[in-house]
């Protein structure tokens, strides 16, 4: 600095790691100027500090709002060590530099966020000004400051000063990862004041999404493309639950399209009331069973489709207690069932495929890439991860409705409400001559739920409370129906059948195969110019048709 020693400004808002720094720093022999709340924190850890105010010469002013905007803080991280002229102004006006900012913002996000009711005056007053500025001055010229703004840096900031070596893509970083942390600051107070400005529009103008990156991931959707995981910090999201606020328990690293998958899981169990546990493979839930006892429902979910689930994500919607969990551990890791199998033959089955025999082929072992619960007893978790080194167990708490979802498409974003309407919201309008009974509707009703998570053309074969059979992402309806009902099996017959889209064509084609298989109940949205059709199909083969008029498309 002027004075000849070097000087480093610190003025965080998040105290964590505060002292290591300040120890840290003044070891090294650098001089601390700080704020107000920080340089007390700083002097009881037994760090010397001078406060900004005997370098400005004024007190802090107007609550606070006015600390270190001013011209010998900021000439002293502005001015560029290598211009004559500028080392001339500070010494002329008695400015010392500083070689090193460390700053971190008012906390915007949590203050906004930690309840519904906060005062639009609490809002604004938590808008950092001072902060940014000073990020900003020192990320502009980081070639002669160093810029800190996360205190998981702190550790390799010291290591870097100590080595004194200098390292420009190392100083470029900091600066890079600055600008984003104000970007990201600046993109949530603009967010928060468009809701608070009861706009007529539904969606933001133009909304610039503040992402903060969560982990760079191995891969993406194939291990030649690069990819990273982003957690999307507006208000909106922040709190909002889902995959992305998940805890990891156990297991391996996620990946790209563990991501993809455990999202699909989670999204789709958390709409049932009943405890449930879904079976997902490549996003489609291929599996789905309530039942009081979890791990009846675990056993039927996989019966859907055992050649799918292994390899699949399985998820649950209720706390699974240790007795009911050490059980499915060790169903998880060694079952492999199939659909032919009488639930008592099934009983018997798991034994022998404890010893990791498979049914089919005396070999085969039931394998899952992630387990998902809301909760997790602490011995229940002891259990389940001894069953597995690989097996991820992620604990997520349900998603908050109404979230938009946005979409990326070449060159722009689509964004959409969410999907959220259940059964509860739906009218399941009884258009055939035959009316169905209590527990056909109840199936119904189930089919309807699981189709809306399977992708379209979705089709799902269901009967008390329990997936038989889906057919998924086929580019016509039949052959979705066809695949579901194969599926099925013999089971088909006085199944309840879900259509996420309605049927353009009934004779000889979907509606009359389904009518044949002996299914006793259809859902569909209806609305097709041949929905006369439709119903005088089900009313020839005595199958009671349903129209829901809400379509569940998913592409
Ligand atoms: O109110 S401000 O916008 N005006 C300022 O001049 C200013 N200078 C630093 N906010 C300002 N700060 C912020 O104060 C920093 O960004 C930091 O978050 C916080 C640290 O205050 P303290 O050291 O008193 O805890």
């Amino acid at each position: 600095s002027a004075y000849g020693k070097k000087q480093a400004l610190i003025s965080v808002s998040d105290k964590k790691d505060l002292a290591l720094l300040g120890s840290g720093l003044q070891s090294l022999g650098y001089a601390i100027v700080s704020t107000g709340g920080t340089a007390t924190a700083l002097k009881n850890a037994g760090v010397s500090v001078t406060k900004v105010e005997q370098l400005t010469g004024f007190p802090e002013m107007l609550d606070g709002r006015v600390k270190t905007l001013h011209p010998n803080i900021h000439g002293g991280i502005l001015a560029m060590r290598d211009q004559k002229h500028h080392m001339e102004a500070l010494s002329k006006h008695g400015i010392g530099t500083f070689d090193v900012v460390v700053v971190n913002l008012y906390p915007f996000y949590d203050t906004v966020s930690s309840s519904e009711d906060v005062k639009f005056e609490d809002g604004i007053e938590n808008i950092d000004i001072g902060g940014p500025a000073m990020i900003r001055a020192a990320a502009k010229n980081h070639k002669d400051v160093l810029i800190v703004v996360d205190s998981e840096d702190y550790h390799g900031v010291l290591e870097f000063l100590k080595a004194n070596q200098d390292d420009h893509q190392y100083r470029r970083k900091l600066a890079w990862k600055a600008f984003q942390h104000v970007a990201s600051y600046d993109a949530a107070v603009s967010e928060w004041l468009w809701k608070q400005t009861n706009g007529v529009e539904k969606f933001p103008p133009g909304r610039t999404i503040p992402l903060s990156l969560k982990s760079s991931l191995r891969y993406g959707e194939n291990p030649h493309q690069q990819a990273a995981f982003y957690v999307d910090m507006s208000l909106a999201e922040v709190n909002s639950g889902g995959i992305a606020t998940a805890i990891q328990h156990h297991g391996k690293e996620m990946s790209y399209n563990n991501y993809l998958d455990a999202d699909a899981a989670w999204n789709c169990v958390s709409e049932f009331k009943n405890p449930t546990c879904v079976v997902v493979k490549h996003t489609n839930p291929c599996g789905v069973a309530s039942r009081d006892d979890i791990l009846e429902a675990y056993r039927l979910a996989v019966r859907a489709d055992p050649v799918s689930a292994f390899g699949g994500i399985v998820a649950f919607n209720i706390e699974v207690d240790e007795e009911q969990l050490g059980s499915l551990g060790r169903e998880i890791y060694c079952c492999f069932l199939t659909h032919n199998d009488s639930v008592s033959a099934l009983k018997a089955l798991a034994k022998e495929i404890r010893e990791f025999r498979s049914p089919t082929d005396g070999e085969t072992r039931m394998f899952y890439e992630i387990v998902i619960a809301p909760k997790y007893t602490a011995k229940g978790l002891e259990i389940l991860r001894g069953k597995s080194k690989t097996l991820r167990i992620l604990e997520a708490s349900k998603n908050k409705k109404g979230k938009p979802s946005l979409r990326q498409v070449g060159g722009g974003w689509l964004a959409q409400d969410p999907d959220d309407l259940t059964p509860e919201d739906i009218q399941f309008n009884v258009v055939s001559e035959k009316t169905p009974q209590e527990s056909e509707l109840g199936d119904a009703e189930f089919a309807w739920l699981c189709a809306k998570h399977v992708k379209s053309n979705a089709i799902v074969i269901a009967k008390n409370n329990c997936m038989l059979g889906m057919g998924s992402g086929q580019p016509n309806r039949l052959e979705s129906l066809r695949i579901a009902m194969k599926k099925a099996g013999d089971e088909v017959k006085g199944a309840a059948l879900a259509s996420d889209a309605f049927f353009p064509f009934a004779w000889k084609d979907a509606v009359e195969e389904a009518c044949e298989s002996g299914v006793s109940v259809i859902a569909e949205p209806g609305g097709s110019i041949r929905d006369k059709d439709a119903i005088d199909c089900c009313n020839k083969y005595g199958v009671s048709l349903l129209f829901t008029n809400v379509r569940h498309f998913r592409h």
